[in-house]
């Protein structure tokens, strides 16, 4: 398969198989506030045509979520995304993206279990819907990355005013990506992997 960093977003295909190198699966979780991209990154980079539980937004979400401000998005995830990249011939990562809106948040449980790791997706306009988020990473003892995905009218801030902002530890790596484009979810993908093996390298946290 081609994992050359290609920016073209692959249709779906009909050669759905794992690479018979295959050794390794690895369950990710991609997490953040009602509408910050999770589904957009899951159906960039997977290698198989994404599984997603999209539903029209109600008026039961029209009343939540007003305060978005964009008119391009109609739908919101009910239950998850489901996609699968291969890292390296060896490696594959299946990736579940988890619902935005706060109601149907009573899935998430079931969605960590066996994770290894998760993406923590920012949208700058609305930090403060992300605290809850890795509060609950925390709690659960699941090690995360934050990609700050930048929409055009989303304030820009320096890194280290983020971090202070998110209160995240020194460590936790914070990246900006657009995660429209397959390269750039695929590098938050390849951040994430390398803080969990700088990781187990160092031995459990404290
Ligand atoms: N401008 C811009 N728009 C984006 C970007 N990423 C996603 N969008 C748009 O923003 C909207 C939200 O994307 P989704 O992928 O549905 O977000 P989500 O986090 O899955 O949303 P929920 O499942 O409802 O929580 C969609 O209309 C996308 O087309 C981005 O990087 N820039
Ligand atoms: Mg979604």
């Amino acid at each position: 398969m081609d994992f050359n960093g290609s920016d073209t977003i692959p249709g779906p295909r009909t050669e759905d198989q794992l690479p018979h190198t295959a050794q390794a699966a690895v369950k990710i979780v991609i997490v953040g506030g009602f509408g910050v991209g999770k589904t957009t990154m899951v159906g960039s980079v997977s290698e198989i045509r994404p599984l997603t539980t999209e539903e029209t937004m109600t008026q039961a979400g029209i009343g939540v979520d007003d305060d978005y401000g964009s008119d391009s998005k109609t739908a919101t995830t009910v239950a998850m995304d489901f996609g699968r990249i291969s890292i390296t011939d060896k490696l594959v990562l299946y990736l579940f993206g988890t619902p935005g809106q706060e109601r149907f948040w009573f899935l998430w449980n079931g969605l960590f279990e066996g994770a290894l790791g998760a993406v923590v997706l920012v949208d700058t306009r609305r930090l403060e819907v992300s605290f809850d988020v890795m509060g609950r990473l925390e709690e659960r003892g699941v090690p995360f990355v934050v990609a700050v995905n930048s929409f055009p009218d989303g304030p820009r801030y320096p890194v280290e005013d983020l971090r202070t902002a998110l209160d995240l530890a020194p460590d936790v790596p914070i990246i900006d990506c657009d995660v429209r484009r397959r390269a750039s979810s695929k590098d938050v993908l390849m951040t994430l992997m390398r803080f969990l093996h700088s990781i187990a390298l160092s031995g459990p946290r404290t």
